[in-house]
């Protein structure tokens, strides 16, 4: 290096200009949005079609149902629609059938009336099933499906559902003097539910599935 050479000081700003290298990648970059976006629509078309073509099919099919070439047609050709129904005298509430029989008798006979009938002692799963078989009893006491009789204080349906719902009344089940294992509903008129002795006697609820 020659002595007393003087090199001018670059400087650089924020806006670096380009290289040939740095316009190349530039370019390779926006073809491959461009084949993004082709992508896209192309995926969006494709969408569109195959929406079209389920819709037709379900068309098609709802045709044939109607005409009775559906799995669903009856042998003479019309579409048959399955309805929960329920025998004369028993009421449909959440797809069951429920029926109220006034004779007094104990938990167990009424149980095993109800079996008799393909049912069981009726189960309540929500407010909406307590509701209806309430409005089923005529205001007094009835038998339902409860019963802690196996191991106190753990009550089953006699239907073999599982126990979620309850509607106690205050201070119940109480299993007052160690004796009361039967469930009974609309003690003292109100729409909750009671531990009594299971040889009392009641009026029951039944309940089964179409
Ligand atoms: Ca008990
Ligand atoms: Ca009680």
């Amino acid at each position: 290096m020659a002595q007393g050479t003087v090199y001018k000081s670059q400087t650089f700003s924020c806006s670096v200009p380009q290289t040939d290298i740095e316009k190349e990648e530039e370019k390779i970059i926006l073809q491959q949005v461009i084949i993004f976006d082709i992508c896209i629509n192309f995926t969006m078309k494709m969408l569109a079609v195959s929406v079209l073509v389920v819709a037709m099919m379900a068309l098609t099919h709802g045709v044939d149902a109607e005409s009775g070439n559906g799995t669903d047609a009856s042998k003479n050709g019309k579409h048959v629609v399955k309805r929960a129904t329920c025998a004369s005298g028993w009421s449909v509430c959440g797809g069951r059938c429920f029926r109220f029989f006034p004779t007094a008798t104990t938990w167990s006979e009424a149980e095993r009336a109800c079996l008799a009938l393909g049912a069981n002692l009726a189960s309540v799963h929500s407010r909406a099933d307590n509701e209806w078989v309430w409005g089923l009893i005529n205001n007094k006491p009835a038998w339902i499906g409860g019963s802690d009789a196996q191991q106190n204080n753990i009550w089953l349906w006699s239907d073999g559902t599982r126990v979620g719902y309850t509607n106690w009344c205050t201070g119940e089940p109480n299993n007052n003097q160690g004796r009361q294992h039967c469930l009974h509903i609309n003690w003292d008129g109100k729409k909750c539910w009671d531990d009594v002795e299971c040889f009392i006697r009641r009026g029951y609820i039944c309940a089964k599935t179409p």
